[in-house]
């Protein structure tokens, strides 16, 4: 029976970087995930008889939220719903089934990396049929829905068995639970030469945070290639990630950290995040950051059979280091620059203009789907490494001696007075113009400018996408406020130097970017504004 039941609108349903995240408590207000769902339903003119694919990461919420969304699509018009078994689907799994499905999107429920459990994250993101995150026009649309919502659909008889794969029935609509992992792991099985890196000898230790990649990892990496039982470290999904962030940085990952320095490190250790498309990769005693990893991937692709034809270019969001730019020229192919956030690389990957995409921010993939893909990375990474014989570090030194080396760091400064951070970056944007010319310290000022994308293919524009400060020689400084946080403001800002070939190519990072920290204050005057003296969190 499909109810019709009144709302309220809420006024904060406006979708973040990547979808509405907010805290458990914020979505467990009467209505509140219902509001947005049907918001997102509205704007899909040709839902009617379509499929539409539901899953999540299993943080807590998760079940309740997703029995809602498939009574709401019984209620909406949607023929079937594709449902990860247990609720469960990775991000870029949940891309891949609505790729290869043929649905018209999917709902995919999480808060990454946010911490999850009743006082934590939530959250709620909408994808469209290429697998993708909904571009901003859709996210807008969402967003004017929200406000003037007063009504939504939603059946309220029958029971949904999550956990038992299989056809059932609700409202006339059909309720398939698909198992969230087979059809991934076929999927990269395509990609890889799994032969080479069953054979390689590697030892491996993959940290799933106690997030989604759990059950992932062990099919591909303990049951597929066969390495050691125990290689998967935290491999069961757990409602609040055992009380960690399930974030792959240096902090958050710490015991894999000192597990790949000490003298009896394996070869490979990997992580990735509460929804599987983050990835962090460390080698014996080398961290390699998110950039150069992205770098380092696209040179040695070829060695993978899904690209050993080439790639047709490469993209990178503009805070991300330019290491993936030397690369693409070296290649003679194009090099993109777009703003945070996956959906940016959206557009290109179905033109068929980039083969690889990567993000400061852990996130690594290509064309196959259309999210970053944290299991992706770790598989190319061990199929170089399989291929090559060499070890990370191996293939990271002889990297920068043939590209030069991008020093990068990222400093966040989290839970900041919004007002505050909002008063930094428009101070910072007033004086934009006279920046250009400045000394500050030794280093002098090339260039300013607040980022704005044009996107060649469909010629929308994307404006107020970060400030940059370049300085003569190459090194940079950006600065922006996250979109992703559910409490306060989150600074971040991103300090990058490039050191040529003939330069110094294995020094520490912080002392190579201590006079462009020291010149970020100045420039925007952190302190001052955010009273803070140390960034919360440096990957
Ligand atoms: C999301 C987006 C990414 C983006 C990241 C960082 O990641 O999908 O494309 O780079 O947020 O966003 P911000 O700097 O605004 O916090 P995820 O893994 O949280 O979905």
């Amino acid at each position: 029976m499909i109810e019709t039941v009144s709302t309220t609108a809420f006024t904060d349903q406006k979708p973040g970087t990547s979808g509405l995240r907010k805290k458990v408590k914020v979505f467990q207000q009467q209505h509140y995930a219902e509001n947005f769902i049907q918001a997102v339903f509205d704007v899909l003119d040709d839902r009617a008889g379509a499929t539409l694919v539901i899953g999540g990461d299993g943080r807590f919420l998760n079940r309740v939220v997703i029995d809602k969304a498939i009574r709401m699509a019984a209620a909406n018009g949607f023929s079937r719903v594709l449902v990860g078994q247990g609720g469960i689907l990775s991000t870029p799994a949940a891309s891949n089934l609505i790729r290869q499905s043929g649905a018209i999107g999917g709902l995919i429920l999480s808060a990454s990396h946010n911490p999850g459990g009743p006082d934590e994250d939530f959250g709620i993101k909408y994808n469209v049929g290429n697998g993708g995150p909904a571009p901003e026009k859709i996210t807008e649309a969402i967003y004017a829905r929200t406000r003037t919502i007063d009504a939504y659909r939603i059946v309220t008889a029958g029971e949904i068995d999550l956990d038992r794969v299989g056809t059932q029935e609700l409202g006339g609509m059909t309720v398939e639970i698909v198992d969230p992992v087979g059809a991934y792991a076929d999927l990269m099985a395509t990609l890889f030469d799994f032969t080479a890196i069953r054979g390689a000898g590697l030892t491996v230790a993959f940290d799933a945070m106690s997030a989604v990649t759990g059950p992932y990892a062990t099919e591909i990496l303990e049951c597929r290639l066969g390495f050691a039982e125990g290689t998967v470290r935290n491999g069961t999904p757990l409602e609040d990630f055992g009380g960690h962030h399930p974030d792959p940085n240096l902090v958050h990952a710490r015991e894999l950290y000192d597990l790949m320095v000490a003298e009896d490190a394996p070869d490979f250790g990997a992580a990735s995040d509460g929804d599987g498309d983050r990835n962090l990769i460390i080698g014996r005693g080398i961290f390699i950051t998110p950039s150069d990893s992205l770098a380092m991937l696209a040179a040695n692709a070829h060695l993978a059979p899904a690209y050993a034809k080439g790639l047709k270019g490469i993209a990178r969001s503009m805070p991300t280091s330019a290491a993936a730019d030397r690369v693409a020229d070296a290649l003679e192919i194009p090099a993109f620059e777009t703003p945070t956030g996956w959906k940016f690389f959206g557009n290109l990957l179905d033109a068929g203009r980039v083969t690889i995409c990567g993000e400061e921010s852990a996130g690594t993939g290509s064309d196959h789907v259309r999210e970053k893909d944290g299991l992706w990375a770790v598989l190319l990474w061990l199929n170089i490494l399989a291929a090559t014989g060499k070890s990370v570090r191996q293939i990271a030194e002889e990297h920068w001696a043939r590209f030069g080396r991008n020093y990068y760091a990222r400093h966040d400064y989290e839970g900041v007075d919004s007002a505050a951070a909002d008063a930094l970056m428009a101070t910072l944007r007033d004086k934009l113009a006279h920046l250009p010319g400045q000394k500050v310290g030794d280093l002098t000022i090339e260039a300013a400018d607040d980022f704005a994308y044009h996107d060649s293919t469909d010629g929308s524009v994307s404006s107020n996408q970060g400030v940059r400060v370049l300085f003569a020689g190459g090194s940079r400084v950006v600065f922006r406020l996250s979109g992703t946080g559910t409490s306060g403001a989150t600074l971040r800002v991103y300090l990058e130097r490039y050191e040529p070939v003939s330069g110094q190519l294995d020094a520490d990072t912080t002392q190579m970017l201590a006079d462009i920290a020291s010149a970020a204050d100045a420039i925007a005057g952190i302190v001052r504004h955010t009273g803070r003296t140390q960034p919360d969190v440096v990957t």
